[in-house]
């Protein structure tokens, strides 16, 4: 397993992990700064959305707690131009890629479809039907490879694809099929797996007799296992299989091993499938704690970490006050883009549904 941070947050450079800790020695202060920033920020708005949902002013809301590391070091370690297919829990990957927070919580109130336009971000919108977008990342890397946009060796023409999946979601057929067309067309694409030990209330023992980083291995896609509660190290290993995919090389598998700390939804109650004793354990493997420990090494000091609380209670200020002002969906909405082109059950739907409307402003319902 590629680990270049200790649960001391002491960052060393196991032997056979030298070409991964060549990307983390690229990185600026600055950047480090960067990503607990970012974690951080990903926290507290999980918090604030867990804390909107509780009041009724989402229908769902879906917790990353735990994951922030996965996340974020991944969403990083993506090119400028790359394009990224994200699962629905992705909530860091999107703070990587300037996704406004709003669009995440408006989908999850009702109030639009699918968050954020996709002509306008190559971050792709989120699929709740697990492994979809595996495929939908295999279609377009194989585009890619049409257009010829690969291995030409010129960085700034040259794409991948990443997709993100849960541990459950690789015992989906579509998931299977994704590695297998992945891999027999070459595409330049990474598979990131946050295996965080639960699919709802199905652990991943129920879901493969392998470590997941092997799944790959029977279609000719090699696998690579990362501490995915470390930062530097999700960072590093997406970096070089992203320049690798770029480059030609092919399609891989990351296996980030982490856990959900939170419920899997806002509907599930984790104390019924798992013990506390679990929790504890990986509680200890906090993400953030071992970053923060690690910049503290480094010199970085309370100023720092006081700024960040700061600009999290901003944040938390703001996206409430946004929420509170959104209002409620209009009916007509979920009518909206069923098909591209106007069809006539759903135009009849509509009329039904105004009409029943209707008759409660009429006195009574129809
Ligand atoms: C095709 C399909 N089957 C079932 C579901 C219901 N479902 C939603 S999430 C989930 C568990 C997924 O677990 P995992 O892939 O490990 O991802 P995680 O939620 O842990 O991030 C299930 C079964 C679904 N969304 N799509």
């Amino acid at each position: 397993m590629v680990q270049l941070l200790s649960l001391e947050g002491e960052f060393s450079v196991p032997k056979g992990q030298e070409e991964y800790a060549e990307y983390v020695s690229k990185l600026t202060e600055a950047d480090f700064l960067k990503f607990y920033r970012d974690m951080a920020r990903c926290r507290r708005f999980d918090n604030e959305a867990t804390a909107l949902q509780r009041q009724g002013q989402l229908g769902l809301w879906i917790p990353a707690i735990g994951q922030e590391a996965a996340q974020i070091g991944s969403g990083y370690g993506v090119g400028p131009n790359d394009h990224i297919f994200p699962s629905y829990r992705e909530h860091g990957v999107a703070i990587t890629h300037d996704i406004d927070l709003m669009s995440i919580l408006k989908m999850l109130r009702g109030v639009n479809h699918g968050g954020w336009n996709p002509d306008e971000t190559r971050f792709h919108l989120y699929a709740i039907v697990l492994g979809t977008q595996t495929l939908h990342a295999t279609g377009y890397a194989m585009g890619i490879n049409f257009d010829g946009k690969v291995g030409t060796g010129n960085k700034d023409e040259d794409l991948a694809v990443i997709t993100y999946m849960g541990d459950g979601a690789t015992a989906e057929g579509e998931v299977s099929e994704a590695l297998l067309f992945a891999a027999t067309n070459h595409t330049p694409q990474v598979f990131f797996c946050q295996n965080n030990q639960w699919a709802i209330s199905s652990p991943v023992a129920s879901q493969t007799k392998v470590p997941l980083y092997r799944r790959g291995d029977g279609f000719g896609v090699p696998g690579v296992r990362v501490d995915g509660n470390d930062v530097l190290a999700c960072y590093a290993v997406t970096a070089k299989h992203m320049d690798d995919a770029r480059n030609g090389l092919g399609p891989s598998l990351i296996e980030a091993l982490t856990y959900r700390i939170g419920a899997h939804t806002t509907s599930d109650d984790p104390s019924k499938y798992r013990s506390n004793e679990e929790v504890e354990y990986w509680k200890a493997r906090d993400p953030l704690d071992r970053l923060e420990k690690y910049l503290r090494r480094e010199g970085v000091g309370d100023d720092f970490f006081n700024e960040v609380a700061e600009a999290g209670d901003l944040l938390a200020e703001d996206i409430r006050k946004q929420t509170f002002a959104l209002g409620e969906p209009p009916v007509e909405n979920m009518f909206n883009h069923v098909y591209s082109e106007q069809h006539p059950v759903i135009d009849e739907q509509l009329a039904w549904i105004q009409n029943y409307e209707a008759s409660f402003e009429a006195g009574g319902a129809a």
